[in-house]
C-alpha cells in the first residue's frame, strides 16, 4: 500500500454521523442528486451525485470530468460548504488551505464505482478526505498504475479515509455495498462525501 493512505476507523461518533446525514438532506433539497454520464460513451453512472462548496465535480458525455460552480440541471451555484465539513478537514487533512469542493455520492444497494484516480484537481498535492455514512462498502485501493496490486477493506459508517502523499494518485473504487449493515440511512444504501482542494492556495 502507498504511503499517505489513512483509514480512520470509527472516526465519527453516531451523533456526528446523524448530523452529517441531516446536512446532506438539506443540501439535496437545494441541489438535487442526479446521475452524471461518462465522457464520450454517455453511459450513466450507477451512483447519484451532487456537491456543495465553491466548486462541484461533474461529468457528462460532451464535457467530460471537470469542476464547475453550478449544478448542471438547476444552473444554480452549489450550496455553501458547511462549517462542520471545514472543521473535519482542518482536523485530518494537514493541508494549509480550505477544501473547495465536496462531492456527495449516493449508492443504492447494487451500485458501485469503478477503479479510478482522482486527478481532475489542479492541486494534487492536497489530500482527498472521504467520509462514509450508511451501509458498509467494499473499497479497494491500489497503486499509481491500474494493474498494481490492490488492498480491499470494508468502509463502515463513520469511517474517514485520507488519500495524501504517494497515495493521493492511487487507483481506488467501490466494489460493493453490503445492504442491511447500517440503520443510519432509513432507505438503506450508502452516502459518501469527498472533500477536495481543487486550486492551489494563494501565497
Ligand atoms: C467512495 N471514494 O468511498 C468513493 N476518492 O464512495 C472515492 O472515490 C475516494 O474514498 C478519493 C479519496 C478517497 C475516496
Ligand atoms: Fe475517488
Amino acid at each position: 500500500m502507498q504511503d499517505g493512505f489513512r483509514h480512520l476507523q470509527g472516526y465519527l461518533p453516531h451523533s456526528e454521523q446523524l448530523a452529517l446525514l441531516e446536512m446532506v438532506y438539506e443540501i439535496v433539497l437545494e441541489s438535487p442528486l442526479y446521475r452524471p454520464t461518462m465522457p464520450r460513451s454517455g453511459k450513466p453512472f450507477s451512483v447519484q451525485m451532487t456537491n456543495c462548496g465553491e466548486l462541484g465535480w461533474v461529468s457528462d458525455k460532451s464535457g467530460g470530468y471537470r469542476y464547475q460552480r453550478t449544478h448542471p440541471q438547476t444552473g444554480r451555484r452549489w450550496p455553501k460548504m458547511p462549517d462542520r465539513l471545514l472543521a473535519l478537514w482542518a482536523d485530518v487533512a494537514d493541508w494549509p488551505g480550505e477544501p473547495e469542493a465536496c462531492l456527495i455520492n449516493q449508492y443504492a444497494i447494487g451500485t458501485k464505482l469503478g477503479s479510478h484516480v482522482d486527478a481532475d484537481e489542479e492541486e494534487t498535492r492536497a489530500p482527498v478526505v472521504s467520509i462514509s455514512l450508511g451501509d458498509d462498502a467494499v473499497f479497494h485501493v491500489g497503486g499509481r498504475a491500474r494493474g498494481d496490486p490492490k488492498t480491499r477493506m470494508v468502509l463502515k459508517s463513520g469511517d474517514v479515509i485520507v488519500l495524501a502523499g504517494e497515495a493521493r494518485l492511487a487507483y481506488h473504487g467501490i466494489d460493493k455495498i453490503n445492504g442491511g449493515t447500517s440503520n443510519l440511512v432509513k432507505e438503506g444504501g450508502r452516502i459518501n462525501l469527498t472533500l477536495r482542494r481543487v486550486t492551489p492556495i494563494e501565497t
